[in-house]
């Protein structure tokens, strides 16, 4: 456990950076006193309430001058807005996590406007402590955005008509409360397309009243999700009333909007459209893009559910043909469905460090392994405040810094280095994949003991992590609860390894014998990890492509 300098301050906004050091584990000393001092301003000069790349009005711009260091700091924090505040003592946070004081100023602010996150996922939902941690996590790494939505909250889907009770509408609340507290805001998600009739009176106005319920908590911004339905109409009124499936939604959208914007000017809604993957102009999002009001936003996937690569040629398509610009639900790091032998623990990648040009922002979908989630998030958040210099390497070793903890770390780059696999990056292993590779090299064209003993080392490194991170009590026991599959399957292709060196270097048949049952264990477990590098290293021992002769 770090211990937090202590923080006092003077000028504007002292109830809010108490708050922000009660939620940061910091002591607030109130205006004198503390290793760190700050003076903080308000100001809305054009320096602090316009970006000029995006060519927007923003309230997340902030400049921090830093004199000395704890227990002697000064600093001097100007922001136009709370939220500019809080990114301002991210950045001091940051410094005081690496114990790297930079004097001088930094002047910072984000490219992407909407920067966030989506529980949509199907499977269990986060529990209530899961979900307020992430809250603080995604805020404490600059993040703006939580859009609620489990598949599998039976309120917001299977039961859309039904008002929330008691104790779960309570427990929203309390969501809905730290996350404002943390300058989030927070997007109630409703999905009501399973099995809605799009023509009935009764039904738009259930969905109306189950709203206005949340609104009543204060809520601003809502997303309608049409998402993983029927893509046909399916109801016999409303075949005889619409068309098709885009004219109901259509008409859905702009009721539904309508209603809602009598409640409140500042409120925004999104819109997740049945088809929400593609080239962008197809007939149903072309149509519901031209026909709903402006100032709704769509969320888009991009080329695929999953997608590989978000480029800006494919969001100019989508621009074009329905009159605005994506808000990007990419879905990683989620493993849901046929993902779920999967573990989405690597970097964020293959994102154009333009897109934020190109789109309104990027809501990321989580997995139900909260924890693990906050690996890959962190470089999320990392990429939309600043694409232009994201580097998805640097950014995941200080996510696993910060979500693993700095006394299981190395342990944890061995082994999250074989499970990176996902949509976004195919292959896996890097380390292990160069290093078998060095060895296939130096065993047939250099010193053959000496290439055997150099992989043997490694092994024996991966395997001293597996054993650490297995039997260990890590400083994050909820990351190694989650992880426990994976972490088995990693320690079985450790061993496995071991067992084809053993073989390699003996060039004993007992052994080969021993390498062919550990592989036939070793393959019968589906999670996955280290991709294809381990199968194709075991194909060639079994080939006996490592003879003496
Ligand atoms: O992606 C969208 C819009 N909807 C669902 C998600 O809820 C689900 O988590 C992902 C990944 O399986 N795929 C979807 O289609």
């Amino acid at each position: 456990m770090r211990t937090c300098p202590s923080i006092s301050s003077i000028g504007e906004n002292s109830s809010v950076i108490r708050a922000w050091c009660d939620s940061n584990g910091y002591s607030y000393l109130g205006d004198t006193g503390g290793e760190i001092r700050i003076a903080a301003s308000h100001s809305t000069d054009a320096r602090f309430t316009y970006i000029e790349e995006t060519n927007t009005i923003s309230d997340e711009i902030y400049q921090l001058e830093v004199a000395g260091e704890p227990p002697h700091c000064e600093v001097k924090l100007t922001y136009s807005s709370e939220r500019g505040l809080k990114y301002a003592l991210n950045a001091l946070d940051q410094m005081s996590k690496r114990g790297e004081w930079q004097q001088g100023v930094k002047y910072d602010y984000p490219l992407f406007a909407i920067r966030g996150i989506i529980e949509g996922f199907y499977g269990m939902p986060w529990n209530q402590e899961q979900r307020l941690s992430m809250l603080r996590f995604i805020a404490s790494n600059n993040m703006n955005a939580y859009v609620y939505g489990p598949k599998d909250d039976e309120y917001h889907r299977e039961r859309w008509q039904d008002l929330y009770d008691q104790e779960s509408y309570d427990r929203l609340g309390a969501v809905f409360y730290e996350a404002t507290t943390l300058g989030l805001d927070f997007y109630y998600s409703i999905a009501p397309g399973l099995s809605m009739r799009y023509s009935s009176e009764e039904q738009f106005a259930s969905l109306v009243r189950k709203v206005s319920q949340i609104y009543e908590l204060g809520v601003k911004h809502f997303c309608l999700l049409l998402d993983d339905i029927p893509e046909h109409l399916q109801h016999q009124e409303d075949i005889g009333r619409f068309s098709d499936l885009v004219e109901a939604h259509v008409q859905l959208v702009n009721r539904f909007y309508t209603e809602i914007m009598k409640w409140d000017a500042g409120i925004r809604l999104v819109v997740c459209p049945t088809q929400y993957w593609g080239k962008g102009n197809e007939r149903y999002i072309s149509q519901l893009g031209s026909r709903i009001h402006p100032s709704i936003d769509l969320f888009w996937t991009g080329r695929n559910i999953c997608a590989p690569e978000i480029t800006i040629s494919e969001a100019a398509v989508f621009t074009q043909s329905t009159h605005r610009k994506p808000l990007y639900w990419d879905n990683y790091p989620v493993n849901d469905v046929e993902m779920t032998d999967e573990m989405h623990i690597g970097p964020y990648r293959e994102r154009d460090r333009h897109l934020y040009r190109f789109s309104r922002g990027v809501i990321a979908n989580g997995m139900e392994y909260a924890e693990s989630s906050k690996i890959s998030y962190a470089t999320i958040a990392s990429y939309l405040w600043n694409p232009e210099q994201y580097d998805p390497e640097e950014s995941w070793r200080d996510a696993l810094r910060e979500v693993v903890g700095l006394s299981d770390y190395e342990h944890m780059l061995q082994f999250a280095d074989n499970v990176r696999y996902s949509c976004l990056y195919l292959t896996d292993s890097p380390m292990l994949a160069a290093e078998l590779t060095r060895f296939n090299f130096a065993y047939f064209f250099g010193d053959r003991k000496l290439a055997i003993d150099e992989l043997e080392r490694f092994v024996t490194k991966m395997s001293v992590a597996a054993h650490a991170l297995l039997s260990g009590n890590m400083e994050n026991q909820a990351l190694q609860k989650e992880l426990h599959r994976w972490l088995v399957k990693y320690s079985a292709g450790c061993e496995l390894l071991q067992v084809c060196v053993d073989y390699i270097r003996s060039q004993d048949a007992d052994e080969l014998v021993k390498v062919r049952d550990n592989y036939e264990r070793y393959r019968s477990d589906l999670t996955y990890v280290f991709a294809d590098v381990l199968f194709s290293f075991l194909n060639k021992v079994l080939d006996r492509y490592y003879t003496t002769k």
